[in-house]
């Protein structure tokens, strides 16, 4: 399997994120993807591949101009208002005062584009997000052209991402500007199945109402986990787009024998649709030690469930996401694409 990356993810870092009330080092940083790529190396995967540019007409599919345009100029906008430190969003328009009026003022954009506020921009956050974009359609373009499957490294991730607005360490969404990418180029029905801790809120949004891409994703229960307001298991899509939507959320402290439970049902529902193309959100957050979750994963159910995933028999495209506890994200990580590979190879 290829690894698709790009070393401009190190031109996006951030000082600090809001945790539990206070500002902390980001748990969203650089040395996530030098874990991944050391373990990759040491397990003997070919030498990443860099990825090519590509325009941003795939991404105005899925993400609305003048989300995207904020993000191409928000930093040089907070810089000419006279800030030198990141910018946070700090105030929305909320239940109370719910304008859909683009603000101009900086900070009110801030809020108008932001869904949650651990998410700080700083110089270089386009030129990475735009790079991670780049990554994940570079990817996809692999599996176009019949590669059975490809791994793109992005950073940041991009599953909480909607349709105009960033938050959860994510802006630009990898994983649904990919799945746009492959239904553009051939495949008409393209599954995205979100395995990472934290519902993929945004990959939902974008999708809801479409019914050539279903959605599925396994997290915790937003009844105690982030995003919090999205990921309820009735939520099932919505006009064209209703029974293609499927969540599975978890309880806290949930081991792998009900979380490839809730795997299985997904893959009945994968089956079920057809799915010619699987698009798979990797977070390996769900880990037993990740800082920032509540499942119990061990580093062998990753192997396991890698395999798992190889058994559907589909091309499929794995897009970074989450997975915090540095030391074994690489190991984490490494174990899906191997198991994967390893049932692959043995089909
Ligand atoms: O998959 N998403 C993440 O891993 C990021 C979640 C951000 C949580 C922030 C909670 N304060
Ligand atoms: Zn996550």
């Amino acid at each position: 399997m290829k690894t698709i990356y790009s070393d401009k993810h190190t031109l996006r870092q951030v000082k600090a994120e809001i945790h539990n009330g206070e500002l902390v080092p980001p748990f969203e940083c650089k040395e996530r993807i030098d874990y991944i790529l050391s373990e990759l190396d040491k397990r003997g995967f070919d030498k990443p591949i860099s990825e090519q540019a590509f325009n941003l007409d795939t991404v105005h599919k899925v993400h609305s101009k003048d989300y995207v345009s904020f993000l191409q100029s928000v930093w040089q906008k907070w810089q000419a208002a006279g800030h030198t430190c990141d910018a946070i969003p700090n105030i929305w328009p909320s239940r109370s005062m719910p304008s859909k009026v683009i603000p101009s003022n900086i900070e009110a954009q801030l809020g108008h584009y932001a869904l949650a506020a651990e998410t700080a921009i700083s110089a270089g956050t386009w030129q990475a997000v735009n790079a991670a974009k780049d990554v994940a359609l570079t990817a996809a373009e692999h599996i176009i052209q019949g590669e059975k499957s490809a791994f793109a490294l992005c950073r940041p991730p991009g599953h909480h991402a909607a349709h105009d607005q960033f938050g959860g360490y994510c802006f630009l969404n990898n994983a649904a500007i990919a799945a746009q990418y492959l239904r553009d180029n051939g495949y008409a029905k393209v599954s995205i199945l979100d395995v990472d801790y934290h519902h993929g809120n945004g990959t939902q949004q974008i999708f809801y109402q479409r019914n050539d891409v279903q959605t599925l994703s396994i997290h915790g229960d937003p009844d105690f986990a982030f995003p919090y307001f999205l990921g309820y298991a009735n939520e099932t899509g919505e006009n064209e787009g209703e029974g293609c939507c499927f969540n599975y959320p978890l309880a806290a402290g949930s081991d792998y024998t009900t979380w490839g439970n809730a795997l299985e049902k997904s893959f009945e529902q994968i089956k079920q649709f057809n799915a010619e193309v699987l698009v798979v959100s990797l977070g390996v957050d769900t880990f037993e030690n990740d800082p920032i979750s509540a499942f119990k994963l061990k580093s062998d159910d990753f192997y396991d469930y890698g395999k798992r995933i190889a058994s559907l028999g589909l091309p499929t495209l794995f897009v970074m996401e989450g997975g915090y506890a540095v030391e074994e994200i690489g190991i984490n990580t490494v174990n899906v694409l191997e198991g994967f590979n390893s049932q692959r190879h043995a089909v």
